[in-house]
C-alpha cells in the first residue's frame, strides 16, 4: 500500500473536471484517503514547488496555483505513486498520450490540470503541506479482494 499527493489545479476546478478526474483515479482501483477544496496560500505553493525555484516558469506557477481554488487529495492503493503519474500522462498536454488526463483534457504546458507526487520521498514531503495526520484516513475498499492479489492488499 502506498500513498501519494494529488492536486487538481485551478484550471481543472474552473473547468468543473473534479468529478471526472477523481473518477479516473477511483475506477483504476485507487482510493481517496483525504480530500478537500482550498485556496492555496503562497507559502504552501512555494513549499510544494520548492524544487523548481529559480526556473523560468516558477513565478508563473506559484501565481497560477494560488489564483483560484484547488482540490487536494491523498490517494492510497497499490503502486499509487506510479499509477497516478501514468494516469496523468506527460507534463505538457500536447505531449501527453490520449487516454491520460493531461492528454485528454488539454494542450497547455502550465495548465495541465493535475499534480501527482513523483516519488515516495516527494509524497512524504508534499502530503503534510496540506493535510494534518487526522485528515488522512486509511480504509479498505469492499472489493479489495477482487482488485488486488494477496500481498498487494496490505
Ligand atoms: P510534473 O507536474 O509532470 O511533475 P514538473 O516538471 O515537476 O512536471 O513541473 C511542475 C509543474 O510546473 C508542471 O506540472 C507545470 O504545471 C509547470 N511547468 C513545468 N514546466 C513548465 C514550462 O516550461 N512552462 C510552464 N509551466 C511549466
Ligand atoms: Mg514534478
Amino acid at each position: 500500500m502506498e500513498r501519494t499527493f494529488v492536486m487538481i489545479k485551478p484550471d481543472g476546478v474552473q473547468r468543473r473536471l473534479v468529478g471526472r478526474i477523481v473518477n479516473r483515479i477511483e475506477e483504476k482501483g485507487l482510493r481517496v484517503a483525504g480530500l478537500k477544496l482550498l485556496s492555496m496560500k503562497e507559502s504552501q505553493a512555494t513549499e510544494l514547488y520548492s524544487v523548481h525555484k529559480g526556473k523560468p516558469f516558477y513565478d508563473g506557477l506559484v501565481k497560477f496555483v494560488t489564483s483560484s481554488p484547488v482540490v487536494v487529495m491523498v490517494i492510497e492503493g497499490a503502486y499509487a505513486i506510479k499509477v497516478v503519474r501514468a494516469l496523468l500522462g506527460a507534463t505538457f498536454g500536447y505531449d501527453a498520450a490520449p487516454g491520460t488526463i493531461r492528454g485528454d483534457f488539454g494542450t497547455s504546458k502550465g495548465f495541465n490540470l493535475v499534480h501527482g507526487s513523483d516519488s515516495p520521498e516527494s509524497a512524504q514531503r508534499e502530503i503534510p503541506i496540506f493535510f494534518r495526520p487526522e485528515e488522512v484516513v486509511a480504509w479498505s475498499p469492499a472489493d479489495a479482494n477482487w482488485v488486488y492479489e494477496g500481498p498487494e492488499r496490505a
